[in-house]
């Protein structure tokens, strides 16, 4: 009995312990041909993968299917807002910034939540 207890405390410390460690998260996709590939879903209310995490200075590619209804996608540091229709991959192509991290966000009304329809962008 008291190992169980043990266990589930350690394992309740790794859980706070580990949104921690933002520094180490692992890179999002794959590199193609010198390009960070990333397929992106986005639904109500938020995106999948969250957070997408790059490299400062290489060129990204987001693959992105809105899966339920329209919804939009913009960075604004990066000046970028897209409209994604649902069956229809819609690409969007950049060069990471500077370390940071940044938030995408939904442009396009999709309902109650909208407003907090966001993901991150993190750049490393
Ligand atoms: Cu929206």
């Amino acid at each position: 009995m008291r190992s169980i207890w043990l266990t589930a405390i350690g394992v309740a410390l790794i859980g706070l312990l580990l949104p921690g460690y933002g520094g180490t998260e692992e890179l999002t996709g794959n590199v193609v041909e010198g390009v960070r590939v990333v397929m992106m879903e986005a639904f109500r209310f938020g995106y999948r993968p969250d957070p997408v995490v790059v490299e400062a200075g290489e060129r990204v590619r987001l693959l992105l299917t809105a899966t339920d209804t329209t919804h939009g996608f913009a960075i604004s540091e990066l000046e970028i807002d897209r409209k994604l229709t649902v069956g229809e991959e819609t690409e969007i192509e950049f060069t990471a910034p500077g370390a940071g991290t940044y938030t995408i966000f939904c442009t396009v009304y999709c309902g109650p939540g909208h407003q907090g329809m966001r993901a991150r962008l993190i750049v490393r």
